[in-house]
């Protein structure tokens, strides 16, 4: 195939969680990205040409390789340039880093799902949903006890893999979100929302047509 795009490209939307954290570790690679904001109710023929698989973020390389995982992306960016050390380690173990990523996709979003869009599945308590996902926030509450991050002392890849999730679960009711108390928590998700890379990566773009001038960025 041959290949003549000037930057990778990145099809992206912007309240995707899973493309919210690839847009934050391609903000803080520094690595320039053509950015592709698609509808979902309308993928573009080029989008599912790329990655028939249709969702979002996916990133193609300049040499077209597809990345179609939200995690392979931030790893690819951050393998290229962690100038914040993402990717330090930290008080965690891999195995724990693993199984928090692992109940985060598995367990902690599809409850969100149900408890967000129960309209979308049939016969679903939303509640019972909602309530299942405490226990994931309990522990996540538990590490930001003694540390103002989750893994190691500033915040790093496993913060922003894991905070887009838990801020669409605190936003679908906040007031019984913050009867909670979880106060550890709470701070976390403030001390991310009021800094510049979230404004940046939440930043809005036009949706992309085929025949559009292309917009380079790195989310600064
Ligand atoms: N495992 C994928 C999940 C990506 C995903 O499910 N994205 C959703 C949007 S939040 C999507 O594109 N869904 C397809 C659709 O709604 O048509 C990843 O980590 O990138």
């Amino acid at each position: 195939m041959e290949i003549n795009f000037k930057y990778p490209i990145l099809y992206t939307f912007r309240r995707c969680p899973y493309a919210m954290r690839a847009r934050f570790a391609i903000r803080s690679s520094k690595i320039i990205v053509e950015i592709r904001e698609i509808k979902l109710q309308e993928k573009p023929f080029e989008f599912l040409k790329s990655s028939p698989k249709g969702t979002v973020p996916v990133l193609i390389t300049n040499s077209g390789e597809v990345l179609e995982e939200s995690l392979d992306i931030i790893y690819w960016a951050l393998n290229k340039n962690d100038p914040h050390k993402w990717l330090a380690k930290g008080n965690l173990e891999n195995q724990e880093i693993i199984k928090l990523l692992d109940d985060l996709e598995n367990k902690f979003k599809p409850n969100l799902d149900k408890y967000k869009y129960p309209s979308r599945f049939s016969g679903v308590d939303q509640f019972f949903h909602r309530d299942k996902n405490l226990c994931f926030l309990k522990k996540l509450n538990s590490y930001l006890e003694n540390n103002k991050s989750l893994n190691c002392k500033h915040l790093s890849l496993l913060d922003y893999a894991i905070f887009p999730f838990v801020r669409q679960f605190r936003n679908v009711d906040q007031d019984w979100f913050d009867k909670l108390n979880f106060i550890f928590l709470n701070k976390w998700i403030n001390q991310i929302i009021d800094t510049k890379d979230f404004s940046s990566i939440m930043k809005k773009f036009k949706k992309w047509e085929p025949n559009d001038v292309p917009i380079y960025t790195y989310f600064e």
